[in-house]
């Protein structure tokens, strides 16, 4: 049977347009041989280091063992056509060696700079949809090629990276290891986001505020039959069972505004899951007779209260994730750049700023770098909306079946798995829109957070 799967863009109106020796956790150096192992590797900026340390030692506290590796280090060791890539060739290495499981990016652009001190990498797949560049963190967690040999996603050797179509780039697009950031642009987001989780892995297990989930969605498309957010909140919410579940449905009445997401928030949650439209800076919803409200904000963040309460986020809509933008942007728009538009300028992502926010917000958000797709409609005519069923409504759905079902408990770990199932099951070689939906999925957190915290 031939299906035709209809397609449309959430949140389109926000676009118009050989190693060394490792400092340990004890700070006692020692010359590693082939037989020890870790399980992170936090990869940072020299200007961290110090206040790192403090994460280091929590980590090897609670059994992750951990060390840091500097960017100047792995700049002056490993050879690479650009930072990007000697840090790719790093991870190899640290996997081959030191069996490293999860890798941590911590650092990102430089605060009022258009410099990196952490860099990322673009991927050019064109959507068709006329958004082609954007962040890609899967370039830093898929190191091999199916065949096993680096994979520096550039198999046609153009210089160009994650080109689609036609002589473009062949990517495996599997993840390899587990890869979250911290897009810390100075000492202070250092320091308060190292405060939140050292807090949350000590206290957040047995605590009640952690077995809830709030969910908010609605009709994200009022065109069509069904209320497509809403049902993919269910969706997820379905593999939840020992969880409190408040919905935050528009169509219900139990969302009409941003005060009561900060209400729920507020009380404390462990999940905390949207399915709407997105903006680099705002969440927004839809009641079933098509008018569109602001749900939540980064104005908003500031009015948190969830001290100690952190949940982990899946936003599932657009460009949440987009850790480039900055108010020096400004200038590439006077200038008339065709590449950046007013919301390249905001200081921030509501992502990170969710993270980075000191003694409330977010613990971590999975969401996304660009524009993502939800689905319409029940084309195969499975008693299931096709939103809950592929693109960004599958992978929320996969991370709480995840969590659910297998009882996986470190956030990295079921990201990566998500990814991995994903490719497993949708064409992410030859459907543009399948494989763009896993490139710009994010984990903005620690990917060895282990969810719940430690008993
Ligand atoms: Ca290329
Ligand atoms: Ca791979
Ligand atoms: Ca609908
Ligand atoms: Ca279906």
């Amino acid at each position: 049977m031939l299906k035709k799967i209809l397609i449309i863009l959430i949140g389109s109106i926000f676009i118009t347009s050989g190693i060394g020796v490792f400092g340990l956790s004890n700070n006692i150096d020692h010359d590693l041989t082939l037989n020890d192992s870790f399980d992170m590797v936090i990869i940072s900026p020299s200007l961290f280091s110090n206040q790192i340390q403090r994460l280091i030692d929590h980590k090897n506290n609670v059994g992750v063992d951990t060390f840091l590796k500097t960017t100047e280090d792995i700049y002056r060791e490993y050879s690479g056509r650009d930072d990007a890539e000697k840090i790719k060739y790093f991870i190899k290495d640290s996997i081959e060696k030191y069996d490293v499981e999860y890798v941590l990016l911590f650092g990102g652009k430089k605060i009022l700079s258009f410099k990196w001190n952490l860099p990322a990498r673009y991927s050019n797949l064109d959507d068709g949809f006329g958004h082609e560049i954007f962040l890609s963190d899967l370039y830093f967690s898929d190191i091999y090629k199916e065949n096993g040999d680096f994979d520096d996603w550039d198999s046609n050797g153009n210089g160009i990276f994650a080109e689609w179509g036609f002589n473009g780039d062949d990517l495996d697009l599997n993840p390899d290891v587990a890869v979250g950031r911290l897009p810390c642009r100075t000492k202070n987001e250092v320091e308060n986001v190292i405060d939140k989780i050292i807090n949350y892995e000590n206290n957040a297990f047995g605590d009640t505020w952690f077995k809830k989930v709030v969910a908010v969605g609605g009709d994200t498309f009022p065109d069509y039959e069904g209320y497509e957010g809403e049902f993919t909140c269910d969706t997820a919410l379905s593999y939840m069972g020992d969880f409190d579940i408040i919905k935050l449905y528009t169509s219900t009445g139990d969302l009409v505004g941003p005060e009561d997401i900060i209400d729920e928030l507020n009380q404390g949650c462990g999940f905390f899951m949207t399915r709407g439209r997105g903006g680099t800076d705002r969440i927004r919803m839809v009641m079933p007779e098509g008018s569109e409200f602001v749900a939540f904000n980064i104005d908003y963040i500031s009015d948190l209260s969830n001290e100690g309460m952190y949940p982990v986020c899946i936003l599932g809509e657009c460009i949440h994730g987009r850790f480039d933008v900055g108010i020096i942007n400004i200038f590439k728009l006077i200038k008339g750049d065709p590449e950046y538009n007013q919301y390249d300028c905001i200081p921030e992502c509501i992502a990170w700023r969710l993270i980075r926010e000191k003694n409330t917000g977010a613990i971590a958000c999975i969401t996304n770098t660009n524009i993502c797709f939800g689905a319409i409609g029940d084309n195969d005519d499975n008693g299931v909306l096709d939103d809950a069923e592929m693109y960004g409504g599958f992978l929320a759905v996969e991370f709480f079946r995840l969590y659910g079902e297998n009882e996986l408990r470190f956030l990295g770990d079921i990201f990566k798995k998500s990814v991995l199932n994903y490719n497993d099951i949708f064409p992410v070689n030859s459907n543009k829109i399948h494989s763009k939906s896993v490139q710009e999925y994010i984990l903005m957190g620690d990917p060895s957070l282990k969810i719940g915290g430690y008993p």
